[in-house]
């Protein structure tokens, strides 16, 4: 890489609460979906859980020095709604709250920004058994948890974000099952769709005039031929997983291709202004209207249904790329395509790549962990960024996912994203190659000098 960024480009990494910090029956904290899943047996590989995940809520202050060490200038980490809230209403807990002070006082005290991100997955129980986010309640409640957040915080966030990747908390939740909290009900996943875009709306109001932004995953999507049944399927895919999102919260419209009846007043709220817009990427769909079966790119571990509501019959194909140890294939121009295509089709709107990253199969040698693989990702994908900035879009900052190896969902702790190696036995960290190259990546803003691996 021999470009270098803007002048205040960031250059972070990202977490989420339940992926790391354990702790889940500490200081007050209650129930979220995820404590319920994982006892579920056959929802997780391996019968994993995060009740201790990585001990991130004892040890903040070793990873905080990692970060300082790596010279992140930016750090993207989620709050835990049944921290603040262990009922999901009503009372707070300060103690939670207290955390959070405690991790971005360490953050700003060596000069890292914190980006807080108000929902990462992790609904508090007691909500779900309200009916969870096909509920419209659901939305106020966020809400009302975004302003506590943002009264008791506001003083040490550099940025906000709402929701994290809606798609995957509304089709994954409660289309497809295979995320907590496991229910299979398509009309009810658009429900979901529709009031995490209202509690993101609803939280950007609750929580200015803070700099507030909403964080979308967004995927290339090529049709597999010339086909205009390949081309619908492509553009079905494209409306649920991008345009659903995209078109609702920056221009306050639903696609036309997709059922949705929001309330009177509802799409003003969802498309209130935001600063900046949080883009989420990994990887490139090909899909077929025309093909048989159903070889799908986002296959589960475990069992589970189709999160493609109303486009159940869309196949994804192999696009003949390398893939990651999640099976996801590695397409780099993907990501400069997404970031210009939404500088393009939509009002301008800085962006910022809020999760870029790859998981492969890493081992400890000799004390040291070679990742060339996940090195050649990153920079692979910063070009890319560099590429879209050089064609005109406003681009602000790049979060690799992850900053350490972690929770990864329903695959359990089988998948690792870290920069930073974990023993999940003995919780110690160790920064893999891929860590010590962004670091100097970080340090040259953005040029890559040759390294001794
Ligand atoms: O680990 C997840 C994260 O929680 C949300 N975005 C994708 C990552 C990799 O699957």
């Amino acid at each position: 890489m021999r470009t270098q960024f803007p002048a205040g480009f960031a250059f972070g990494a990202a977490t989420s609460a339940y992926q790391i910090e354990g702790a889940v029956d500490e200081d007050g904290r209650g129930p979220s979906i995820w404590d319920t899943f994982v006892r579920r047996p056959g929802r997780v590989v391996g019968g994993h859980h995060g009740d201790v995940a990585i001990d991130h809520y004892h040890r903040f202050a070793e990873d905080v020095a990692i970060m300082a060490e790596l010279g992140l200038t930016a750090y993207r980490f989620s709050v835990s709604w049944p921290r603040i809230q262990p009922d999901g209403s009503g009372g707070i807990n300060p103690k939670g709250l207290d955390f959070y002070k405690r991790l971005m006082d360490e953050l700003l005290a060596r000069d890292i920004q914190p980006w807080l991100t108000l929902y990462h997955w992790d609904l508090p129980q007691a909500l779900e058994d309200r009916g969870g986010w096909p509920e419209r309640d659901t939305a106020y409640r966020f809400a009302d948890y975004a302003a506590a957040v943002h009264e008791a915080l506001h003083d040490r966030v550099h940025t906000w974000a709402t929701v994290n990747e809606p798609w995957c908390a509304a089709f994954l939740g409660y289309a497809s099952g295979e995320h907590a909290p496991g229910r299979r009900e398509p009309g009810n996943a658009l429900m979901a769709a529709h009031h995490l875009n209202l509690a993101h709306g609803l939280a950007v109001q609750a929580i200015r005039p803070s700099r507030v932004g909403g964080c979308v995953n967004l995927y290339a999507i090529t049709p597999a031929g010339d086909d205009p049944r390949d081309v619908a399927a492509a553009s079905k895919i494209d409306g649920l997983q991008n345009r659903l999102f995209l078109d609702a919260l920056l221009t306050g419209r639903y696609p036309d291709d997709i059922p949705m009846r929001p309330r009177e007043g509802d799409m003003e709220l969802i498309s209130a202004p935001i600063d900046v817009l949080l883009v989420n990427y990994y990887s490139r769909y090909t899909v077929s209207g025309t093909a048989p079966g159903r070889a799908s790119a986002s296959a589960a571990p475990t069992d589970a249904g189709s999160p493609w509501v109303g486009a159940e019959d869309v196949a994804f194909l192999d696009g003949g790329r390398p893939v990651t140890a999640m099976g996801w294939e590695i397409d780099a121009d993907g990501l400069r395509e997404v970031l210009a295509r939404v500088a393009r089709d939509y009002p301008p709107i800085p962006l910022v790549v809020s999760e870029n990253g790859a998981a492969f199969d890493d081992v400890v040698e000799g004390g040291r962990v070679r990742d060339p693989d996940r090195i050649a990702y990153l920079e692979a994908h910063l070009e890319a960024c560099r590429r879209a900035i050089d064609e005109g879009v406003p681009l602000e900052g790049y979060f690799a996912w992850s900053l350490m190896d972690n929770f990864e969902w329903a695959w359990g702790y089988g998948k690792r994203f870290g920069l930073v190696h974990v023993d999940f036995q003995t919780q110690r960290r160790l920064p893999k190659d891929s860590a010590r190259w962004y670091a100097q990546i970080i340090r040259q803003n953005g040029r890559h000098e040759p390294t001794d691996s």
